[in-house]
């Protein structure tokens, strides 16, 4: 079995002035991250706005990301408000060898327990993949506690946890009695909690710029040296603080277009950074962020 263990970043998607997707720089991200060391990917999770594209658009990335990827472990989120979309994507995942498949718990309508711990047994059934949990609570409005996570820890057909949450309790409990599982952290700027408590590495938005920041952080906390990574947990933190203020996924673009790619916009509703944002993402960011290969 493959270590999925590793720092995944959920990446971001680039469009061009159509709204297309830019094939050219989505692989130019990939192989950045390739550069700075990230293990993984995490392909059309909430950073890649995939819950505003359709299922073409999907594959189409995840496509160009197993083109590029090299052996990088690779997740795809496949989670969809249509179950009938989310089954042909993870059929679609299966097909180009992903490593797992992901899901955000079906939101919106507030399914009961059984109804949304069926939705994921069926995915995983139908499809054959061994399924990663994403919890996110504060963006499904989904809240699972240790009770409903262990339901899926404890079956065969799941790989583990996304686990974007800061109930660091519960992520313990669940590591401590499933060691087995994969727990992988969601929230960048808490990932030296959540490695003390027992995630095997994090996925993240802000890795697509600083991944190299969170793989030293990883390897200095393995290592024992824990004020060392709370250095660097606090440098990276500065940065996050200053996407806080703009809007994160909005500003990540904008910082990758300060680094010489071009990734447009976010999509509509989403608004543009302001002259304001850009400023600040000069000024408090970038000199802080190491440069894309020529
Ligand atoms: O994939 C991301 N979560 C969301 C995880 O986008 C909701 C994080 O990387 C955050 O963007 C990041 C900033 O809050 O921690």
């Amino acid at each position: 079995m493959k270590d999925l263990r590793g720092i995944y970043t959920a990446l971001l998607t680039p469009f061009d002035d159509k709204g297309r997707i830019n094939e050219k720089e989505l692989s130019r991200l990939v192989k950045h991250n390739l550069d700075l060391g990230a293990d993984g990917f995490y392909v059309c999770g909430s950073t890649g706005e995939a819950l505003m594209l359709n299922v073409n658009e999907r594959k189409q990335i995840m496509k160009i990301v197993k083109e590029n990827a090299e052996n990088a472990n690779l997740i795809a989120h496949i989670g969809s408000i249509s179950e009938r979309d989310a089954h042909e994507l993870a059929a679609y995942a299966k097909a180009l060898d992903y490593d797992l498949i992901s899901s955000v718990a079906p939101f919106y309508y507030k399914f009961s327990f059984p109804e949304i711990r069926d939705y994921y047994i069926r995915l995983a059934e139908n499809s054959g993949m061994k399924m990663l949990v994403y919890h996110i609570p504060v963006f499904s409005g989904v809240g699972m506690g240790f009770d409903e996570l262990s339901s899926f820890l404890k079956d065969d057909r799941f790989a583990g946890l996304k686990f974007t949450s800061n109930d660091f309790f519960t992520m313990e409990r669940c590591k401590a009695q499933f060691p087995d599982k994969i727990i992988l952290n969601g929230y960048d700027e808490m990932i030296l909690s959540g490695l003390s408590m027992g995630a095997d590495g994090g996925i993240g938005s802000t890795y697509n710029f600083m991944a190299d920041k969170f793989v030293l952080l990883r390897r200095l906390f393995s290592e024992g040296k824990v004020e060392e990574a709370a250095k660097v947990q606090s440098e990276v933190n500065r940065i996050i603080a200053v996407l806080i203020k703009i809007g994160v996924m909005q500003a990540e673009k904008e910082i990758m277009n300060q680094l010489g790619f071009d990734f447009g916009h976010c999509l509509p509703p989403f608004k543009k950074v302001t002259e304001e944002g850009k400023k600040m993402i000069a000024e408090e960011v970038i000199p802080f962020i190491r440069k894309a290969k020529a």
